[in-house]
Parts: structure tokens; C-alpha cells; sequence
């Protein structure tokens, strides 16, 4: 049987982060996970300032598959990530946000999948969105994933969405030349999954907006979209 780890980063969510448990073990449960062996829960605390990390330790006393890695200081989503993905030992990974945005149980769907790398989206005809985000967060996200299409001709409608079920064996090649540390590491690592003619899928999953973001829709999708314009031009001089 295949093996899974998951990997969820986590900046400040010693308050996210209960529900999320509890979540998770109500989904392992209900047997969302039985169709792999799911062997590490990989928690990446990203300079937290918050009690994050002793919360997750307190958990681990009585649920040891849980992990907590720290990162300090701050230094980012992407980077937390690929602390995760260089720290798993299982055959595949799935990335999921602290705050169980996109619901446990659409595992099933990205598994189904079968490509080494598929995405969830939450702009595709049959994703389901069940409480949205603001008009501006909506509309600067649509924006970001239009401008990624036109600049990097990746197709996706939704690069941002943090569900992602990777294949660790099959990345390996480039796990090491990635480079981006905030918030467009996904862009990067879909760009180079392409090079590298990995099969990708963007899969429709549900997806429930939860409050107290931490990312902010206009600094940090500036700041997003200048890192895929530097990917742009670094990936035209990539060597394999
Ligand atoms: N490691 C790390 N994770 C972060 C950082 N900022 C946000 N995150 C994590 O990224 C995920 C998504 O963040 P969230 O605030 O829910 O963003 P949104 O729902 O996309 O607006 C959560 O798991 C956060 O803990 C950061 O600076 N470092
Ligand atoms: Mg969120």
C-alpha cells in the first residue's frame, strides 16, 4: 500500500488549529484515508508568535503521529512546504492549509486523480463553494490566476487553492532548485512539475472560506505576482 504524509503549514494558528484535529480525526475515522497507509502528520510552524508549536506538542502526547517542525524565524508558506516535502518520508503528500478551508473527506477526489501532481481548484465548473470570501479577495484571485495563465501559459484556473497532492519521488529531480519562499511557491513548483512533463491534474473540490486570513489580497498578491515574473524569466534559462 501507498503511503501519505500530510503537510500543513502553519503561521499563528493556535486557534485555527483544534478545529482542524478534530476534523482530521473524524476523516481518518470515517476511513477518508483508507485507500493509503497514512503514516505522518507533518505540522510546520512558521516562526509562530503565537503558542502554536506547544499546542501542537501537547497534542502530539496523545496522538504521536503528529509532528510539529520549526522554522525560525518566519520566513513563509512556500518554504515551510519544502521543509515539509524535504522532511516526509512517505510516497505521497498532501498539502492542506492549517485552517481546513478545503474539507478532509476531498482526498478522495485528488487521489483519484492518479497524476503525480493534482491540484485542487476551486474555479473549475464543478467546484463547490459553500461560504465565500469577499468580492475583492474573490475578484484579486481570479486577477492573479489570469495574469499566471497569460505570463507562465500554465492552464490552471486556480494555482492557489492549498490542497495539493504531490508525489515525493517524482519531484525529487527539482526539489532542491525551489526557490520561492512566500506565497507563489505553488506557481513555481506547478512550472516546474511542467518542465519536468509531470502529469498534473486541477481537480474540482469544495472549499469553505474561513475567516482571519493571513494573507493580504493586495500586498502579498503584488508581491506574488513579481516572484512569477522572475519564475518566468528564470525558467526559460533552466537546466535540467
Ligand atoms: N509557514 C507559513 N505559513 C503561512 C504563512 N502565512 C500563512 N500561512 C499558512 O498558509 C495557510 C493559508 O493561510 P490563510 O491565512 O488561511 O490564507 P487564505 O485562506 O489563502 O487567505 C495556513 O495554513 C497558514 O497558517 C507564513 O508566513 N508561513
Ligand atoms: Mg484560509
Amino acid at each position: 500500500m501507498q503511503t501519505l504524509a500530510l503537510i500543513i503549514p502553519a503561521y499563528n494558528e493556535e486557534k485555527r488549529l483544534p478545529r482542524t484535529f478534530d476534523l482530521l480525526e473524524q476523516a481518518k475515522n470515517e476511513g477518508v484515508f483508507s485507500s493509503v497507509e497514512l503514516i505522518e502528520i507533518l505540522l510546520i510552524d512558521d516562526g509562530s508568535k503565537d503558542r502554536t508549536a506547544a499546542m501542537i506538542e501537547d497534542y502530539q502526547k496523545s496522538h504521536p503521529q503528529y509532528r510539529v517542525i520549526r522554522v525560525v524565524p518566519n520566513q513563509g508558506k512556500g518554504n515551510a512546504i519544502h521543509t515539509g516535502l524535504k522532511a516526509a518520508q512517505a510516497d505521497w503528500c498532501l498539502i492542506a492549509d492549517a485552517d481546513t478551508a478545503t474539507p478532509w473527506d476531498q482526498f478522495k477526489k485528488v487521489w483519484a486523480a492518479g497524476t503525480p501532481v493534482s491540484i485542487g481548484s476551486r474555479d473549475l465548473p464543478e467546484s463547490k463553494i459553500t461560504t465565500s470570501q469577499s468580492w475583492v479577495r474573490e475578484h484579486m484571485g481570479r486577477t492573479f490566476n489570469f495574469l499566471v495563465r497569460m505570463i507562465t501559459g500554465l492552464p490552471f484556473r486556480d494555482t492557489q487553492c492549498g490542497f495539493k497532492l504531490i508525489n515525493r519521488q517524482a519531484i525529487q529531480p527539482f526539489i532542491e532548485k525551489l526557490e520561492v519562499k512566500r506565497f507563489a511557491w505553488d506557481v513555481e513548483l506547478l512550472m516546474f512539475a511542467r518542465a519536468y512533463q509531470l502529469g498534473i491534474t486541477e481537480v474540482p473540490v469544495s472549499w469553505e472560506h474561513q475567516d482571519a486570513s493571513r494573507v493580504n489580497p493586495i500586498k502579498d498578491s503584488i508581491e506574488m505576482l513579481i516572484r512569477v515574473i522572475q519564475m518566468r524569466l528564470r525558467i526559460c534559462f533552466l537546466k535540467k
